[in-house]
């Protein structure tokens, strides 16, 4: 009998060490280990999620970081459908090989696809201001469409990456290169010119509030249309963006999950408000 599951290819990349294997391992077999083996070239994993019904077969490709195995890009970047980059939240300059994957990535596909930047090891202490500065000078940045702050070790929004992307395959417009769904209209935002934000929290996340609070403060910056959905009230909301983990804002057409600072905020609301209204001022 022939399938009929529709499956994606997801490559996850990154420098070596910063938790590729063991964000996957977390989330295909809920499993953490403090030992490090380099993974050499690569291995396939693969995990089935439902998304709006419909079951998605995910194929994911965890490639090795070490620079011998960047050689051999073609075997395993050729038709991915999607892409993870994996950045070390305590080694802000595991930021800079970001850029150098994602150009070698945009040479062999050349079409668009989901992206996400995944800050991995939340749960070591480390400095937000290294993170945010180095992220703001890059040029990875601009070209992500979802950012995770996460922890393969505890498991923190480790879900969310993974439901992050396969929500975007389901609804992704190849010709804008945006997941259709998130290209949300509130109270005539566009019109208005004025950059739609959907913060989604719930009355218990006190961690939300400051976060919300620092969105709140760039709204004298920018004209922002930020609507705020409480998860427990909003439930239908919640379940057609898959929400996982709190808080969760979609800004424009791009999704943060996790603590994130004013600058990287700041970062992201420019760029989404000249991307979507620049040739129209
Ligand atoms: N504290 C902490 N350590 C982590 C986390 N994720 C991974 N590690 C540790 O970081 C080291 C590297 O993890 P790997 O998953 O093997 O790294 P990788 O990116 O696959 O490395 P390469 O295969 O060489 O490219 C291991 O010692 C892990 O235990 C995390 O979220 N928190
Ligand atoms: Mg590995």
């Amino acid at each position: 009998m022939r399938s009929t599951v529709d499956c994606r290819k997801i490559v996850v990349l990154g420098s070596p060490n910063v938790g590729k294997t063991s964000i996957i391992q977390r989330y295909v077999h809920d499993q953490f280990k403090d030992s490090y083996a380099a993974t050499l070239g690569f291995n396939i994993y693969t995990r089935y999620i439902t998304i709006a019904d419909k079951q998605v077969g995910l194929s994911i490709w965890d490639v090795g970081g070490q620079e011998a195995f960047k050689k051999f890009a073609f075997r395993y970047l050729i038709e991915a459908d999607a892409a993870i980059f994996v950045s070390d939240v305590t080694k802000p300059e595991t930021i800079d090989d970001l850029v150098v994957w994602n150009e070698k990535l945009d040479e062999i596909l050349n079409r668009k696809i989901p992206k996400i930047i995944l800050f991995n090891k939340i749960d070591m202490d480390f400095d937000f201001n290294l993170i945010s500065d180095r992220l703001t000078e890059s040029k990875a940045r601009a070209e992500f469409h979802g950012m995770v702050f996460a922890s393969a070790k505890t498991g923190q929004n480790v879900i969310d990456i993974f439901s992050m992307i396969a929500k975007m395959l389901t609804s992704w417009n190849e010709t804008f290169g945006v997941p259709k769904k998130q290209m949300i209209n509130f109270n005539g935002a566009f019109e208005d010119r004025s950059l739609p934000i959907v913060f989604f929290s719930n009355d218990s996340c006190t961690w939300c509030k400051p976060v919300l609070e620092c969105i709140n403060s760039l709204s004298a910056e920018f004209p922002l249309d930020i609507k705020l959905v409480n998860i427990d009230i909003n439930k239908d909301l919640a379940s057609e963006y898959g929400i996982q983990s709190l808080p969760t804002i979609i800004i424009g057409n791009k999704t943060v999950v996790g603590d994130s600072d004013e600058k990287i905020f700041r970062s992201i609301i420019t760029d989404e408000f000249f991307r979507l209204f620049a040739e129209k001022i």
